[in-house]
């Protein structure tokens, strides 16, 4: 294993609490057993997530004292837009305040009852905004992709027989769009590659529809095409990024994640009338087009993040971090997806906890018992987050599916608080037998794992 050094030093430190397991115990019991409901300055290491929780650089701190917090034409707002037009080579470039509203200006304007949606995996927020507006979203990744087992070097690709059966079965007019997601979130933080990429083009032109990334987590994509495709190795990770958006009409993004900000997102497109009816709406729901629900800072520290991100000794260590903590987990026996993904190690809470059946949430389990030991909040990407529900029968489909997510922040956590992370993980899975299920009590009609409240099975 090659040991991830940080190319970066410590200049601001943050200092964290440590509860007792009393203390944790009352705090989940309180949250209904919803590791979102607990107050993160109870958390020693917060795993939820990496969208919007990197460390920015000196150098976007810097940037936010040049805020220009004009109304319109911030002069932000073109550094911004330059920078995304240098790296994603799209025409129209439209701020948003983070991802989810790219996705809804966007299916808002194009979707209609009856749709249908490709993509390789729909993330959570992306799936509830397809089905919002009353289409359907289909997941067309190549089954080496469903499996956690499975070692293909792109598990995030899309399966093109699949992709062409969607557009037969329903007709090119039912689909307004065809989305690839980078890297796929969904399952595992998986890269898709080059050649998928033109692939995926090549349908979506065959057939006269639009072709959109949901660009994320598009430089560490970038990255794995370089470490794992070949011609990619001599290339820059900027030259690969303007490759792979040239296949595309548009892409959505939050820069909460590669953006490498707390806040903010876009969306881009070449097509001039989409572009126009998605700002006019902007205008009415975010703010005017030089801002769309962000001030001139956060533009600045977007535009900075977009080209640090494309440093390959930070992305060197990114991934290797993630693969680090990977790698300590797969040698104890810990049932992780493999090969590890971009920004997070799923744990395969199936056959970690297969005693606790999907209707009983063994991802959420593990959740409440690592937070418990630990105080390490981590995510369930399974039953309780992605579960539908029989319309007749009004049963629960679980997914294919059932995972415990450890997302990296960006820059924040040294590889120590990775190694703590998997003794507890390794502890807790020595002790396996004894985790339990849960039932739900509460739960919404959308999202509801958010706010679910659930109760241990005794
Ligand atoms: C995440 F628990 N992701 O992975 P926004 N597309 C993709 C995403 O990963 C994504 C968005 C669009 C999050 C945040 C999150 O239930 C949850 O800027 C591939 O968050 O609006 C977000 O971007 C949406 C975590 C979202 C969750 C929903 O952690």
């Amino acid at each position: 294993m090659q040991f991830p050094a940080e190319p970066f030093r410590i200049k601001v430190v943050e200092p964290l609490k440590i509860t007792s397991r009393e203390e944790r115990e009352k705090l989940i019991k309180e949250a209904g057993y919803n590791i979102f409901m607990i107050p993160a300055d109870s958390i020693y290491i917060d795993l939820l997530t990496d969208s919007g929780t990197s460390a920015m650089s000196d150098n976007q701190w810097a940037g936010l004292m040049l805020g220009d917090e004009s109304y319109a034409g911030s002069k932000n707002y073109y550094h911004f837009e330059e920078t995304v037009r240098h790296i994603f080579g799209f025409k129209n470039v439209i701020p948003t305040h983070q991802g989810r509203v790219a996705e809804n200006l966007l299916f808002s304007n194009i979707l209609k009852e009856g749709d249908v949606v490709p993509n390789n995996i729909h993330f959570d927020t992306t799936r509830a905004n397809v089905e919002y507006h009353k289409a359907q979203a289909i997941d067309c990744v190549i089954d080496e992709g469903m499996d956690p087992q499975n070692l293909h070097p792109f598990k995030g690709n899309m399966d093109i027989d699949k992709l062409e059966a969607a557009i037969q079965k329903y007709g090119k007019d039912r689909v307004p769009i065809i989305l690839l997601t980078v890297t796929n979130n969904s399952g595992g933080g998986q890269p898709v590659s080059m050649q998928n990429i033109r692939e995926v083009s090549a349908v979506a032109k065959k057939h006269g529809i639009p072709f959109f990334f949901d660009a994320c987590r598009f430089a560490e994509n970038c990255y794995f095409i370089k470490e794992r495709e070949d011609g990619y190795q001599d290339k820059t990770i900027l030259e690969i990024a303007q490759e792979m958006f040239s296949y595309a009409d548009g892409c959505t993004m939050s820069a909460k994640k590669d953006g490498l900000v707390n806040i903010g997102g876009f969306l881009a497109m070449n097509d001039d009338q989409w572009a126009q009816r998605i700002t006019n709406m902007l205008i009415l729901i975010e703010g005017f087009k030089t801002y769309g629900g962000l001030a001139g800072r956060d533009l600045e520290a977007i535009a900075r993040g977009l080209k640090e991100v494309l440093d390959e000794n930070y992305l060197r260590f990114r991934i290797n971090q993630t693969r680090f903590l990977g790698e300590m987990l797969d040698k104890e026996g810990v049932p992780i997806v493999k090969p590890v993904g971009g920004h997070a190690v799923y744990v395969d809470a199936r056959r970690f906890l297969p005693h606790i059946p999907p209707e009983q949430f063994p991802g959420q389990a593990l959740v409440v018992e690592l937070f418990v030991r630990a105080g390490i909040r981590s995510v369930e990407i399974g039953s309780l987050m992605m579960a539908k529900k029989d319309p007749q029968t009004g049963k629960m489909i679980p997914p294919k599916l059932e995972l415990v997510r450890l997302a990296i922040p960006r820059r924040v956590y040294t590889n120590m608080h990775m190694q703590y992370v998997a003794e507890a993980i390794i502890e807790i899975y020595r002790e396996r037998e004894k985790l339990k299920g849960f039932t739900i009590e509460y739960e919404a009609d959308f999202l509801r794992h958010f706010t679910a409240r659930l109760k241990p099975i005794a």
